[in-house]
């Protein structure tokens, strides 16, 4: 079985990608890491790595040592590729492909008779055969599925990405994994792949089916905290602690609600749902309100605090966390870089900003002349407001006794 794929690509060396490309070369298979930016191809050429995930550097360090993976920023020729590049929202969250689209331009020139393409990346229904159809358009010498069904040359599946940031390596083997090939040859040729390194079960359906998958799956958690989050304002209304509600509730065998916070970020739960409400706006309807209600969580929290240090300037105000949650680095979408950035336009008062996974303030915060990055012991010791925005474990480290004399403004229910 592992002779079909000796040497894989893998477009796109992120969050995905690259423990994707790691965990194949450790299973034996030479893995060309392709990303067009060239500082990220440097670095993990050294055995190094460029975002905060548990285990992933030593795997990296261990598969480019053995000389398994290597990182280019042009995609060579394979038996595999891999395409795991973002696919962010644009305009009125309509799906901006275009990263996908690039990515099939890169892979067409080397592609060959027999070779397999799997979209890895999150996508709206119809994707797939959309970048299939990218790839005929520069090698018109070539079948796809969506010309020649079973008997295409290449063979196109999409495999969506189904891992938590923080669990990565340990999901990227464990988690079940929906195969949606254009064809059944496809899924096929997928799923041979995927068992390379996949432990858990390889469900194999059309295309469009695991592109819906795995939206729903983000849109089904969206809707959840969604409703925690209104919960949240429903009991800041009627003076009632809405995570001992939900702890309590929680306690009927059929109900299960998540917890609310500052509002939902990443990449993937602010954005996927969108997905599925630009293809089908009219019946999208609970969905669309889900993402309305998360997407105003953030203005809510700042309310609270603007209300904090109303008539106070001198008030020092620390916001603990900007990732957009625990125990990580990223900060994409994060509600707390928007509250801060916010809070910052808003009042003169110093912000102190503790974020114990970055060591310069990110670029959209350092004009601020307000902001600063501030260590957890000067927050605490010069703070008279403190916001807790990311449950980070050296967050909950703190001694309450510590903060009790501070205005505080939880977001997480950690200081309850
Ligand atoms: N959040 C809450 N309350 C909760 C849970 C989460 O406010 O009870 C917030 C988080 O703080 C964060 C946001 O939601 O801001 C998203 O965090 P998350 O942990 O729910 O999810 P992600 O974005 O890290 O990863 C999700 C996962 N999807 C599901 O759990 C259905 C992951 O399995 C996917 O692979 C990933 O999206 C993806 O790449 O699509």
């Amino acid at each position: 079985m592992r002779t079909e794929f000796k040497t894989v690509s893998v477009i796109g060396l992120g969050y995905i990608g690259l423990p994707t490309a790691a965990i194949l070369a450790s299973r034996g298979v030479k893995v060309i890491g392709v990303d067009v930016n060239k500082e990220v191809v440097q670095t993990i050429n050294k055995g190094l790595i460029h975002i905060v995930e548990p285990e992933l550097d030593i795997i990296v360090r261990g598969a480019v040592q053995s000389g398994r993976l290597e990182a280019t920023t042009l995609p060579r020729a394979s038996d595999a590729y891999l395409v795991a590049v973002p696919t962010p929202f644009k305009n009125a969250h309509e799906p901006d492909l275009s990263y996908i689209k690039a990515a099939a331009q890169a892979i067409a020139p080397v592609l060959k008779k027999g070779n397999l393409v799997v979209l890895e990346s999150t996508s709206p229904v119809g994707a797939t055969e959309q970048m299939a159809k990218w790839l005929s358009e520069q090698r018109p010498d070539l079948s796809f599925p969506h010309q020649a069904g079973e008997k295409s040359d290449v063979r196109v599946a999409h495999c969506p990405e189904r891992v938590l940031p923080g669990h990565v390596v340990r999901e990227l083997v464990e988690n079940d994994r929906i195969i949606g090939g254009m064809t059944p040859a496809c899924s096929e040729a997928a799923e041979k792949l995927y068992k390379i390194f996949v432990e858990g079960e390889c469900i194999i359906t059309s295309a469009r089916t695991a592109e819906m998958c795995k939206l729903t799956e983000n849109s089904f958690r969206d809707v959840n905290i969604a409703f925690a989050n209104e919960l949240s304002l429903i009991c800041d209304r009627l003076g009632i602690d809405v995570w001992e509600l939900i702890d309590l509730a929680n306690r009927h065998p059929r109900v299960s609600i998540l917890q609310p916070g500052p509002g939902v970020g990443g990449h993937c739960i602010a954005v996927d749902p969108w997905f599925i409400v630009s293809t089908a706006p009219e019946e999208s309807r609970l969905i669309k309100v889900a993402r309305e209600v998360n997407n105003s969580k953030p203005m809510y929290v700042l309310q609270r605090v603007m209300e904090a240090l109303e008539g106070a300037p001198g008030r020092v105000v620390a916001c603990l966390g900007l990732a957009f949650k625990a125990n990580i680095d990223d900060l994409r979408e994060s509600p707390s870089m928007e509250i801060v950035s916010r809070l910052a336009e808003r009042v003169q008062n110093r912000i102190l900003v503790v974020e114990p996974h970055i060591d310069v303030l990110p670029r959209t915060l350092a004009p601020h002349e307000n902001i600063e990055l501030s260590s957890i012991e000067d927050a605490i010791e010069q703070a008279d407001v403190l916001v807790l925005l990311v449950d980070h474990n050296q967050f909950k480290a703190i001694d309450k006794g510590r903060i009790k004399d501070k205005k505080l403004i939880d977001t997480r229910g950690l200081w309850r």
